[in-house]
């Protein structure tokens, strides 16, 4: 070695790497298939995303090569230079995540200040480029002629993120969400790449404002930088593209399992909560269509003049008799709560969170006060573990009422004043220290729906349905997210499916979009084709702005009425394997809903594959997404698939064209799959069912199904069932392979081409036995 000052320490799993030059890096062996990159930068190291200490016993070793030292596992190595570079591979040495070696050329652009203002005072939108002067870093890695990307949360644009450029931070956009928007409500900064075929991640552990460019600027690199920050990152290694993703929620968790109705269809407007009429009148439509429903979303007008944690009583008499009274029906109902406090003396929530300084400061100290619905407004200050805790105990406000969950908007945190964002410098708590809003806001949301989760799951034991605009790594553990205000445009149908793609491969398995668009007017055929497009998507919500043409299932009409009804009829068939997808992914870590390059992404049809996507390994849904078309061309991967409606077989790896009029949704099952079947019913029952029925697609197969009681926590001590149903040589066989949740089916019916034979329950042997075929 020529240099002296080269050279490492390696304590158990930490290898601290020192140069002539700079900071020494830190390489922290956390898994065999995951290494963190560290760079102290002088800021605080706790991390949101990962709770909890992810190190496992690790074999590895470091070896002094001359030229570089190398650290390795049995799934990854690491090679680092004396010029500071570190390049990873996996076992075999394929490389997966080289530093680039060269410099930035940024593109070249004709405008000065004087011309930006120009363009500027038309009004187009001038995006401040990332340039090395305004970052507090930048990462540079090489970039292979084929290297796709995937992940990166619900960004906006397509599928594969090669070419473009993000940014990370939590932005309110009420405007048409485009491919030119560089971010929106959430940020999860994890990327996920193939090189030359080989599949890695990474994992831009920091809240600060970041960027990625994905091979816009340059085909020969891409990069990530920071504003703040310390340099921290984590590789991750895996010998399948499933694999790095289920490393991925490894470290920032997994998206729980949800209770059995939160996968019932839901029904939203801003617009609905001005009065408990209004709300009663459109559950008895869903009754007088006969159109199953699940819950009823709140939005802001149920409060008290916008106060969060109030139910205005001269809209609603008896709030809670209300929440009961549509609890009998069968309805629940989800209040939205904002992350903005009314300035107000006479308001509790207000008294008590300036008596304990709870909300946000500017830096002199004086609580800030910004705009949202109520008016002035201050923040709760959620960095804050004593914030959260407080708010946590007002969520049981609702819990009390009967609500059936939280629903947290403007939590990126939007703000009226100071451009639609808090300022950078307000004072803000990370854990005991003080640090600014430039740190914390990207976690704003996340830390609400924390404090939401854990007030919820204090006050019902069950588990907790909070949903979130706002997100980042992590917060998968605590809260559902939809997409944000999308409109009723057909381009937002399209984007529909790679964002939700999108945040299911970045750990967000429980998602979903606004059916039917937002804003602006939706039209027959595009609420049609999107509920149609939603029915296997795993939040199911249609919900419409204020003064939109209304959209619910009844507004138009009646074909649109029936085709609506045909897909939540359809919905509810498929909870039960839905509900499965979910406990797998718990599991697993991978989404239920998912890109078909994560099951085949040695299959380049894949590669950018926008408006397709699997459920679990078996069903796969080619939604019609443009207007006027009743044909489509759907890739069906390798393997033989299955017509859902006509049982047409076709073989796999290969386009074939459908029809797809009106009334149908393309719909495929992978041959040989068995699938439950649900019984037909208007709401999820929180008694167990007393039958269930499969369906097998093909000749044979196998299939797992589960059962618990669906809304509390005994399922992880051990308090469910587990069936086995296996169809093979034209024998069929049903047993109750584990059984520690009481209930159990009384009969159960398997369905294949020819056969349906019936099995009852015989508890004597606590096993079924099959009564009837025909
Ligand atoms: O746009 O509470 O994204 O779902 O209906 C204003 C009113 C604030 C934004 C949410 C939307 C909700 C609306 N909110």
């Amino acid at each position: 070695m020529n240099n002296q000052k080269f050279g490492y320490q390696d304590d158990n799993q930490k290898i601290t790497l020192d140069f002539a030059t700079g900071k020494e890096i830190i390489l922290n062996i956390i898994t065999p298939e995951i290494i963190e990159v560290f760079e102290d930068h002088g800021c605080a190291t706790n991390s949101y995303a990962i709770e909890g200490n992810k190190k496992q016993p690790t074999d590895y070793t470091v070896t002094d090569c001359g030229d570089h030292i190398e650290v390795q596992t049995t799934a990854l190595i690491g090679k680092v230079y004396p010029d500071r570079k570190i390049d990873f591979y996996d076992a075999q040495n394929h490389p997966l995540v080289l530093d680039y070696r060269g410099e930035r050329q940024m593109l070249p652009t004709d405008m000065d200040d004087e011309h930006r203002n120009t363009v500027m005072s038309e009004g187009h939108a001038v995006h401040a480029k990332a340039t090395p002067d305004n970052v507090n870093f930048e990462i540079l890695k090489s970039l292979a002629k084929d290297e796709v990307f995937y992940g990166l949360g619900g960004k906006t644009g397509f599928l594969n993120k090669r070419g473009y450029e993000y940014d990370n931070w939590n932005t309110d956009v009420p405007v048409l969400h485009n491919d030119s928007q560089t971010h929106l409500y959430k940020s999860i900064p994890v990327v996920y790449g193939m090189k030359n075929g080989y599949p890695y991640g990474l994992f831009f552990d920091d809240t600060y404002k970041s960027h990625f460019d994905l091979g816009k600027e340059s085909d020969n690199y891409y990069f990530y930088s920071a504003v703040g920050g310390n340099v921290d990152y984590y590789v991750l290694g895996g010998q399948t593209l499933q694999a790095v993703v289920a490393n991925y929620t490894y470290l920032t968790g997994r998206t729980p399992l949800p209770q059995k109705w939160m996968l019932g269809y839901q029904q939203s407007r801003w617009g609905y909560s001005i009065s408990d009429t209004r709300v009663e009148d459109i559950a008895d439509k869903f009754a007088e269509y006969d159109l199953p429903l699940d819950v009823i979303h709140l939005d802001i007008d149920y409060m008290r003049g916008y106060r969060d944690f109030t139910w205005d009583t001269t809209k609603f008499t008896d709030p809670e008799a209300f929440v009961q009274k549509m609890r009998e029906r069968g309805i629940r109902l989800m209040p939205i709560l904002d992350a903005g406090v009314k300035v107000d003396d006479k308001y509790d929530i207000y008294k008590e969170g300036m008596a304990k300084g709870y909300f946000v400061t500017n830096p002199d100290g004086s609580v800030y006060i910004g705009s949202v619905w109520p008016g002035d407004s201050v923040f709760p200050d959620f960095g804050n573990p004593d914030v959260r805790a407080w708010w946590a105990k007002h969520i049981k406000f609702f819990a009390d009422m009967g609500a059936c969950g939280i629903w947290n908007d403007m939590d990126e945190p939007a703000n009226f004043r100071a451009k639609g964002q808090l300022p950078d410098d307000l004072v803000f708590h990370n854990g005991q220290e003080k640090t600014t809003h430039a740190k914390m806001h990207n976690v704003f949301g996340h830390l609400q729906s924390q404090a939401a989760y854990e007030g919820m799951k204090a006050a019902t034991q069950q588990r907790p349905y909070i949903i979130s605009r706002a997100a980042y790594a992590g917060t998968q553990k605590y809260s559902t997210v939809w997409t944000g205000d999308n409109a009723a445009v057909w381009s937002h149908l399209q984007l529909a499916i790679p964002q939700l793609n999108g945040l299911g491969m970045s750990g967000f398995a429980f998602a979903g979009t606004d059916i039917g668009g937002f804003q602006e007017d939706t039209t027959p055929e595009l609420l049609t084709r999107w509920v149609e497009a939603s029915v296997l998507v795993p939040l199911m919500r249609n919900h419409s702005i204020l003064g939109s043409r209304y959209q619910e299932p009844w507004s138009f009409d009646q074909q649109t009425l029936d085709i609506y009804r045909k897909y939540l009829n359809l919905r509810y068939r498929l909870i039960p394997y839905l509900y499965d997808q979910f406990h797998q992914a718990e599991t697993s870590g991978l989404p239920v809903m998912r890109p078909l390059v994560l099951n085949y992404p040695q299959d380049r049809e894949t590669w950018n594959l926008n408006d397709q996507y699997l459920v679990g390994d078996n069903i796969l849904v080619a939604p019609i997404v443009n207007q006027g078309a009743t044909k489509r061309m759907v890739y069906l991967p390798a393997g033989e698939w299955v017509d859902f409606w006509n049982n047409t077989e076709y073989a796999g790896q290969r386009y074939v064209m459908v029809d797809a009029p009106l009334d149908t949704l393309p719909l495929f099952v992978r041959k040989d799959t068995i699938i439950p079947w649900g019984n037909k019913v208007m709401h999820v029952s929180d008694e167990p069912e007393k039958m269930m029925t499969f369906k097998v697609y093909g000749n044979q197969g196998t299939y797992c199904h589960y059962q618990d009681n669906g809304q509390d926590f005994k399922y992880q001590q051990g308090e469910f069932n587990e069936y086995v149903i296996n169809v093979a040589n034209d024998q069929i066989e049903v047993r109750l392979q584990k059984h520690d949740f009481k209930p159990v089916y009384q009969h159960i019916v398997v369905e294949t081409a020819t056969k349906h034979a019936k099995f009852t329950f015989d508890s004597e042997s606590d096993q079924y036995r099959q009564v009837e075929t025909n």
